[in-house]
């Protein structure tokens, strides 16, 4: 695996993006990354051997544009996938100086990357917000908006005094040492309660941590794969975490 490209002066960035049957949205979503010309930055796609061969799609791709591929092989969820991009990058020579997480499927925006860039070179943690004035979120259907605001409140009331209005947002960006903390402590989740997890242990390091507002939007293209069972998971394992302190 190759380090992010360094040009002297701006930071490096490594974004990284997860993947599972993502063959029509990842050329888009390339596309949108690359035409910021954001210096410096790498793309690090993780894909669980995709039945649909996103993995190929993403190699493909790696020949045109500044892309590694972590190929995996077998889909174990978001916390897995993430805790062993993080590790494989963390591992590097050199990591980068800001990794990002974002979503493949197009819901979160690429050209929120130079913002919260920015606003990542003063704290340690930029979370995407959906629930803070000026975020928003466009063509959920009301039962999906509804389990997502109620899992917010559910969280943030039991985590409390955690003070961040969207904690299962999946568009961050952590400044390198700060996600060296969170991945050694954030260990335990599968499914979306990685994102609280990741949130709840960096506000028990004492980490800064910064919300600005993004707009997220319903996938156009492929399937989600949302499930019952990841709520009901992300239940007990909130009260997990507030139990362990
Ligand atoms: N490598 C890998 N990627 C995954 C896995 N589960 C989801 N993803 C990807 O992670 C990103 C975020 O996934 P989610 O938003 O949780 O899932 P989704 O299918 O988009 O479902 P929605 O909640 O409806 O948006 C997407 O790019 C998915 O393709 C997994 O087990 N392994
Ligand atoms: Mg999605």
């Amino acid at each position: 695996m190759q380090p992010p490209r360094e040009k002297a002066g701006d930071p490096s960035v490594a974004l990284v993006a997860l993947t599972y049957n993502e063959r029509e949205n990842l050329p888009e979503f390339v596309k949108r990354i690359f035409v910021l010309r954001v210096p410096n930055l790498t793309l690090y796609i993780v894909d669980d051997n995709s039945p649909d061969g996103t993995g190929h799609v993403a190699d493909e791709l790696a020949m045109h544009f500044p892309i590694e591929v972590i190929h995996r092989p077998q889909k174990e969820g978001v916390g897995p996938a993430y805790r062993d991009a993080f590790h494989r990058i963390l591992s590097l020579a050199s990591p980068p100086d800001f990794i990002f997480e974002i979503d493949a499927d197009l819901s979160h925006n690429p050209a929120d990357i130079p913002r919260m860039l920015e606003t990542c070179k003063n704290v340690d943690i930029v979370i995407g917000s959906r629930y803070i004035p000026d975020g928003g979120i466009r063509n959920w259907s009301r039962l999906r908006r509804t389990i997502s605001r109620f899992g917010n409140m559910y969280a943030g009331f039991v985590l409390h005094p955690v003070d961040v209005r969207d904690l299962t947002s999946g568009f961050k960006c952590y400044r390198k040492d700060a996600l060296s903390i969170v991945a050694k402590r954030a260990t335990s989740s599968i499914g979306y309660n990685f994102q609280i997890e990741t949130v709840y242990t960096a506000f028990r390091a004492g980490l800064r941590i910064r919300e600005i507002p993004i707009i997220f939007s319903e996938r156009r293209a492929g399937v989600s794969k949302f499930k019952w069972r990841i709520i009901v998971e992300s239940f007990w394992r909130v009260l997990l975490l507030r139990l362990r302190g």
